[in-house]
């Protein structure tokens, strides 16, 4: 209790210091492109613009040192979601009035003079940006209700929503967030034979991206259309939810009955319930297609956006099917225990982490099996790793061993890792990677 007291108390300093700090200098806002630090722009945007101040914004999808070099020095910087791993690029260039709201892990020491809220040095709460910058902005305006339902959507882009009860400080009240118990196949207010063809997560064999099987799935458990139009999920009875719920099961034995039911969180946006699920991967499409101003505005509800980003999001989704289709016709380089997808400039390096893990879920593989899938990136290659059924083998440190000896930048867990390596080391790196796993293999 009394560290999530040290956290608020953090805040408010900050928020003094930035109150400060920015009555006669610009501001310069730098957030993450992922559904987390979008709201968490979209959060600031509202609070800046309420105060009246001057300020410009900036999405990146990662915070490099050539990024850090090009930054103006007579601004205040405000990094969103991010820079918590990159405090040594930040003191290397005399960067002043930098200010940071985050929570990733910190594992270089923070140079003097950098402002920083993160609950990773206060208690290490789980709580995503959004609900800090969220906290943070209520500071400096206090009434800022209409942003909260953005700080709760950030929380379940980030998958945090398990931690949503123990937010505090009313976001969750501020937010008019509703609530349902149900399957948790996105989205859940749209007709099912849509939501069923799209789904990903899970991947249904012989539905997802198929409309016979998912015609036929519906008309097995005797879910008709009324009226020409299918039901959706929150319209569902308890009896049928379980009847589809069984259904999907039979044909995806590794979708679990109790990961498949949740909690659906119902936002209001442009006046209308939208699932949040839904709305974190409309966000993400946007930036994975690199249109992260798009996913800002769909927050910001400017009208006419939401057709947009929805438009993206069906060119994502099919992006998506078209990308699994390939890596299951493409050739593969497999062993005993991992199967290696050397996508090329087949798939975007942004969606190729997408689908590494959605492979990972799906019943392909079995338990154990490392999947690593590469993309061209200009000249790097995007390395994804996962590790099917979060079983067995440290896939961060796989790689970790072979960047060790060719160089290269690696981020993730022990589950699902990625690391970005030079294009010309693209055999070498397949070499390595094949060694390490059989060696592996071996000594297990
Ligand atoms: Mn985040």
């Amino acid at each position: 209790m009394t560290e999530t007291k040290n956290l608020e108390k953090e805040i408010e300093l900050m928020s003094k210091k930035f109150l400060d700090s920015s009555k006669d200098k610009e501001i310069l806002v730098i957030s993450h492109f992922d559904t987390d630090g979008i709201t968490s722009a979209a959060i600031i945007i509202g609070t800046l613009k309420k105060l009246d101040k001057q300020f410009s914004i900036k999405i990146i999808k990662s915070l490099e040192e050539k990024f850090i070099q090009s930054l103006p020095k007579d601004k205040i910087l405000l990094f969103l979601d991010l820079a918590s791993g990159s405090f040594n690029s930040l003191g290397k260039f005399n960067l002043e009035n930098i200010f940071i709201i985050d929570h990733h892990e910190i594992s270089q020491a923070i140079p003097e003079g950098i402002q920083i809220i993160n609950p990773e040095l206060n208690g290490k709460q789980k709580i995503s940006s959004s609900s800090l910058t969220y906290l943070f902005c209520k500071n400096l305006v206090p009434k800022i209700d209409t942003l909260a339902k953005l700080a709760v959507l950030g929380m379940i882009g980030d998958t945090l929503e398990k931690e949503i009860d123990k937010l505090n400080n009313g976001i969750l009240l501020d937010g008019e967030i509703k609530r349902k118990r149900g399957l948790l196949i996105y989205p859940s207010t749209r007709p099912l034979n849509r939501t069923l063809e799209y789904c990903s997560r899970p991947y249904i064999p012989g539905v997802s991206g198929d409309i016979k099987g998912v015609l036929e799935l519906l008309r097995e458990i005797g879910l008709n259309p009324k009226n020409g139009k299918y039901q959706s999920i929150i319209e569902l009875s308890e009896e049928e939810m379980e009847k589809l719920a069984t259904a999907i099961i039979l044909r995806n034995p590794k979708a679990k009955n109790k990961e498949m039911i949740g909690d659906i969180f119902l936002i209001k946006l442009f006046n209308k319930l939208e699932d949040a699920r839904e709305l974190s991967a409309t966000i993400n499409a946007c930036s994975r297609l690199s249109k992260p101003h798009i996913a800002l505005q769909l927050c910001m509800e400017i009208p006419n956006v939401k057709k947009k980003a929805e438009t993206i999001h069906a060119k994502y989704k099919q992006l998506i099917i078209s990308g699994l289709k390939f890596t299951s016709d493409s050739e593969k380089i497999s062993g005993n225990g991992f199967t290696i997808i050397n996508a090329k400039d087949k798939i975007k390096d942004t969606m190729i982490g997408t689908i590494a893990s959605i492979l990972s879920y799906s019943s392909l593989y079995e338990q154990g099996t490392i999947i690593v899938t590469m993309a061209y990136y200009k000249d790097k290659i995007k390395v994804s790793a996962r590790n099917v059924g979060k079983n067995g083998r440290n896939v961060r440190e796989i790689l970790a061993n072979i960047i060790e000896d060719i160089g290269g930048e690696i981020g993730g867990h022990e589950f699902a890792a990625g690391c970005m390596i030079a294009k010309e080391q693209e055999q070498e790196f397949i070499n390595l990677l094949k060694k390490n796993l059989e060696i592996e293999v071996v000594r297990v």
